[in-house]
């Protein structure tokens, strides 16, 4: 370590002052407490010591000490220092979605590795759609085998009528997310599932059309966009989903579980006549639709919010919703992501939620970083490096309650425009970069001039060498 003598590393695990282990017992609690995730780090004459509470400190303090040593692998030392760190939010997410492209499973796990070196924790894995359903159901094969699978994908954003003529497809089957999963719990990762209901289900009901409203059988979806396609409410279409939920919770260890809930447009449920007398037997018919605004939730929704919120708390885990299934009928426990706006989060948290800021503004990855003309095709607007650094995801929580539930911030990665872990990577970084800082570091606020200039000093390591371009 010093390119003179040699040094050992010691990793110690030792109750750090004020870090509460004895209080933060269960699994949910265990990962909702920042201060499990802090560790010390001496750089002795003879020794190296990281001192943490709990394992998760321990692998933070590695990928200090791996920062350290830099790109030569410490052959010219490293300084002795002591580092007292701990991060300032306890969910620090990325979302990738596999569902408009199926990405291979050697990325995933090149994923998980740079999360983990930004001492990220969450994997949000989005693994349904209306263009793809990605993970093998065994009492449902043909999710996969019909469900996987489009015949095309849109050719590109001028024409989003015309497609580009070649098959695309692929899923996951449970041994191999099974051994994800394990591999990201190693390096401090939890691998979150979302599972998107009752909408964005185009791609299962073309595999089961009875799931459906249709009468006439659809393919998996080959454009982008929101889908009228929905689920309809037969008691054998809740017994699908609570099957599919099983096998998720037999794969996926992790406390939460997302049952998605965004852009659910009501047209199929409104021209139901089965629908309509199920509404009609539970008193609901009146205004049970759109009131809520263009996509927002209705009575089925909420109804189904509710359902499946029962199924999961009945299994010990927690729900996560999109905000728009936040509306008044939703129990006070579920984790809201906040994706429309801030405000969405705010008000979600003001009702008691424990929400994690998601907006689209200053989070989605998959919108344009550049106003450069060279940039890729790319959906939505403009979030630049600056946007996303100096986003403070507590901003405009004045309530000290409100803000205490705002626990978490989480980087979005639509997959509409990244058909290629490349352009996965090429959106992703820097940005994400920035959000991990923002959602561990202590600042608060806007960024100071100062910070903001240091953060790029310090993705200088991230250029290719030789590379001058602010975006590396
Ligand atoms: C929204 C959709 C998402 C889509 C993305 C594109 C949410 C929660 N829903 O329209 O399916 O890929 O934005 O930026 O974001």
């Amino acid at each position: 370590l010093t390119g003179k003598g040699e040094r050992r590393i010691q990793l110690r695990l030792d109750p750090l002052p004020q870090t509460g282990v004895a209080e933060a017992a269960g699994r949910q609690a265990y990962h909702l407490d920042a201060r499990l995730e802090a560790y010390r780090l001496d750089v002795g004459e003879d020794a190296v010591t990281i001192t943490a509470s709990a394992v998760d400190g321990l692998r933070h303090g590695v990928q200090t000490l791996r920062q350290l040593l830099g790109d030569d692998r410490g052959a010219a030392g490293i300084p002795g220092v002591r580092i007292h760190d701990s991060p300032r939010l306890p969910w620090r997410g990325s979302l990738l979605d596999v569902g408009r492209w199926y990405q291979p499973v050697d990325y995933l796990y090149r994923y998980v590795e740079s999360l983990a070196a930004h001492k990220l924790n969450r994997l949000h894995l989005h693994l349904t759609e209306d263009q793809g359903w990605r993970l093998e159901i065994r009492r449902y094969p043909e999710l996969t085998r019909v469900g996987a699978w489009r015949s095309e994908s849109p050719a590109g954003h001028a024409d989003q009528a015309r497609g580009d003529g070649r098959p695309h497809g692929g899923f996951y089957t449970q041994q191999e997310l099974r051994d994800l999963v394990e591999f990201a719990r190693r390096r401090g990762v939890v691998v979150v599932p979302e599972i998107d209901l009752p909408g964005h289900v185009t791609a299962a009901v073309a595999a089961y059309p009875a799931l459906g409203n249709a009468t006439q059988p659809i393919p998996v979806s080959t454009r982008w966009g929101i889908h009228t396609s929905v689920l309809n409410v037969e008691p054998a279409t809740v017994a699908f989903v609570d099957d599919v939920l099983s096998e998720v919770l037999e794969v996926f260890p992790s406390p939460w579980i997302h049952i998605g809930g965004d852009e659910c447009p009501t047209t199929e449920w409104e021209s139901s006549p089965r629908v309509q007398a199920w509404l009609a037997e539970r008193g609901l018919a009146a205004g049970g639709f759109g009131e809520r605004g263009e996509h927002g939730a209705s009575a089925v929704q909420d109804w189904y919010s509710q359902h499946l919120v029962a199924f999961l708390t009945e299994r010990g885990r927690v729900p996560i919703v999109w905000d728009e299934a936040a509306t008044e009928a939703l129990p006070q426990h579920v984790l809201v992501m906040a994706w429309r706006d801030e405000q969405h989060g705010l008000d979600a948290a003001a009702r008691g939620h424990q929400v994690i800021m998601t907006p689209q503004q200053r989070s989605y990855f998959d919108w344009y970083q550049s106003q450069a003309p060279d940039e890729p095709l790319a959906i939505g607007g403009l979030t630049t490096l600056a946007d996303v650094y100096d986003y403070d995801v507590r901003a405009g929580a004045e309530d000290e309650s409100v803000r205490d539930r705002i626990i978490g911030s989480q980087g979005q990665l639509w997959g509409e425009y990244l058909p290629s872990p490349e352009r996965v990577d090429y959106m992703a970084f820097p940005r994400l970069c920035a959000l991990a800082e923002r959602a561990w570091g202590a600042m608060t606020g806007p960024a100071t001039e100062r910070a903001a200039a240091d953060f790029q000093h310090r993705l200088a390591v991230h250029r290719p060498s030789g590379s001058d371009s602010p975006l590396g």
